[in-house]
């Protein structure tokens, strides 16, 4: 297929309505394309024959870690550590989770370039996350070649903290520390969504969008785009669990940085050295199919100042 825009997700293109034909998709994931592309999120049954014993086996390896009591029902859920992260170094299911093919292969064919998993947060309980978007954390060159999938590993009701969302909202501004006008490149932060907070107030605000919660089924998924504005719910009921993995994907042939604390227009990327949880080995930072170190000693040699070599100091 001939995309004169490689250097954004078919999926997010402007072009995408023109091109999806030529993507062959099956009418499943028509529907699911369609529906990240026109509202940034998609929900789908996640395709796992051994789902059910792989939650419970999780549940059980991991249950221990939270310093909660899992098994009284009036126990209050939400005063332990909330979240495990990248439990896919010690356990198998979680691992098999973030590698599941359907995932991987329909996030390829939407994007248009290979996917790989790079980190997974297995939860207990609601996250009470405040709105934001995962791409002030985990952004790339070119831009948008991330997502998150959400799996909810119980039925999760209103009480228990489930995911919101702004349909829509990843067609806003992209948030940078140029469009909020801040310096970020070696700013330390409590947390690389604060700068961003107010500016994602006003917006919701002034577009009077209203948030979606999602209230799944056991075994639902949601596949979220990397400007899709989301948070959890403050969870009503603290004796609940609200058993969910999200896994979070970068694209390959990117670089891979944190935009709070880059600034991009003066050269300055603090980037990620990420990991691919299916060969459990580093990606390394590619820009146009060349390897960023390799980029950096060709420059060198030339003795040249160029603008990306300032990138890459
Ligand atoms: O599960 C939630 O409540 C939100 C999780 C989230 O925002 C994330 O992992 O990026
Ligand atoms: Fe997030």
């Amino acid at each position: 297929m001939n995309n004169p825009l490689p250097g954004m997700p078919l999926v997010e293109s402007p072009l995408f309505p023109a091109q999806r034909a030529a993507l062959n998709l099956s009418p499943e994931e028509e529907r699911i394309a369609i529906a990240l592309h026109e509202r940034g999120y998609a929900v789908f049954d996640f395709v796992d024959a051994d789902l059910d014993a792989r939650i419970e086996r999780l549940k059980a390896n991991l249950g221990p870690r939270y310093g909660i009591d899992l098994a009284d029902p009036l126990s209050d859920k939400t005063i332990g550590e909330r979240r495990v992260q990248d439990a896919w170094m010690f356990d198998e299911d979680v691992r098999a989770i973030a590698a599941n093919t359907f995932v991987l292969d329909i996030l390829g064919k939407l994007y248009g370039r290979r996917a790989f998993p790079f980190q997974t947060l297995n939860f207990p309980v609601g996250t009470q996350q405040e709105a934001h978007t995962d791409i002030v954390h985990f952004s790339s060159v070119p831009e948008r070649f991330m997502c998150g999938v959400w799996l909810a590993m119980e039925d999760i009701g209103p009480d228990a903290g489930p995911l919101f969302y702004y349909p829509g909202s990843h067609r806003w501004p992209i948030m940078s520390n140029a469009l909020v006008g801040r310096r970020g490149y070696g700013n330390p932060l409590n947390s690389a969504q604060d700068p961003y907070a107010q500016a994602w107030r006003a917006l919701v605000e002034a577009q009077g969008v209203a948030p979606e919660t999602f209230l799944p089924r056991k075994g639902q998924a949601l596949i979220w785009a990397a400007n899709l504005l989301h948070g959890g719910s403050p969870q009503a009921d603290r004796r609940l669990t609200r058993w969910s993995q999200v896994t979070h994907y970068y694209f390959d042939d990117c670089l891979y940085y944190t935009p709070a604390f880059s600034d991009e227009h003066l050269g300055k990327l603090q980037l990620r050295q990420i990991r691919s949880i299916l060969d459990n080995s580093p990606r390394k930072n590619v820009y146009l199919g060349e390897e960023l170190s390799e980029i950096r000693a060709v420059h060198q040699s030339k003795k040249k100042t160029i603008f990306l070599s300032k990138i890459f100091r």
